[in-house]
């Protein structure tokens, strides 16, 4: 995978690709990194980027030949990459959308300041537009970088890629069983026996059920549509009972 981020701020970008898993992904060759700053693709002594809007109006759009520029460029080194522009108007960013993305030969995203791009930017270049959230930000980087960071966990090879991917399976589409670590009791909380009891199975079960509880308490929807496995079932009508018993009379 080729991630390359078009934007006026670089170093912004630049920061994010040097730490962490996606570091370590690009120090294995298993993906490579760059930004590239649209500003070098401006012509005229002040390299401008952005022009004010035909037919009036407050706010600055980006000049669409910096951008063409950039985007020429960054197809260069990767000419079946999927251009990406992050921007509030387009489909909202979710879990399936990352794992679409991560099977992409290459990513360009495209990072937007001011009031947005030149609509024939959006006509002629650009392949999908994403939406990571409701709300507005001041630039696309940092949803370039949510974005980035989501898909490349989920790219065969980088560190825990596998194996995690395998066990979201299993537990998909539900909230996180509760997780603890050492001390065995803090603040006068202990750590649930079934976990100290070297029983996987038990443990397993365990899981699964306080999984299940904490979607129903902080994530409903999630299991509004959801196609339940024979042991979720289970595990569901027995609160049911357990419920119905405490109701009676
Ligand atoms: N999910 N932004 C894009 C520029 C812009 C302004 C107006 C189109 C119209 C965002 C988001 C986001 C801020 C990126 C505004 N583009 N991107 N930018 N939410 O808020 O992806």
């Amino acid at each position: 995978m080729d991630f390359t981020v078009l934007t006026i701020f670089p170093e912004m970008v630049e920061a994010y690709f040097s730490e962490g898993m996606i570091r370590k992904a690009v120090d294995a060759e298993i993906v490579s990194a760059a930004a590239i700053n649209i500003r070098d693709f401006a012509n005229g002594k002040h390299r401008i980027t952005d022009d004010k809007l035909y037919g009036g109006g407050c706010g600055m759009v980006m000049k669409p030949e910096p951008l063409a520029g950039a985007i020429t460029a960054a197809k260069r080194k990767t000419p079946e990459s999927r251009v990406v522009y992050l921007t509030p108007q387009g489909r909202p960013f979710d879990q399936a959308v990352a794992q679409e993305l991560s099977e992409a030969e290459g990513l360009i995203f495209v990072c937007g300041r001011y009031e947005g791009i030149d609509e024939r930017i959006c006509q002629q270049y650009i392949d999908d537009e994403i939406s990571i959230g409701d709300y507005v930000l001041t630039g696309g980087e940092l949803a370039a970088m949510v974005v980035v960071d989501a898909v490349v966990r989920l790219i065969p090879g980088v560190l825990g890629g596998e194996d995690s991917a395998e066990k979201e399976t299993f537990s998909k589409g539900l909230v996180e069983h509760a997780q603890y670590t050492r001390p065995p009791s803090f603040n006068d909380l202990d750590v649930p026996a079934v976990l100290l009891s070297g029983n996987h199975a038990a443990i397993e079960q365990w899981r699964l059920e306080t999984s299940l509880i904490r979607t129903f308490l902080k994530r409903p929807d999630l299991l509004e549509d959801r196609d339940f496995r024979k042991e979720e079932k289970k595990i569901l009508r027995e609160w049911c009972q357990k419920i119905e018993k405490i109701i009676a009379d």
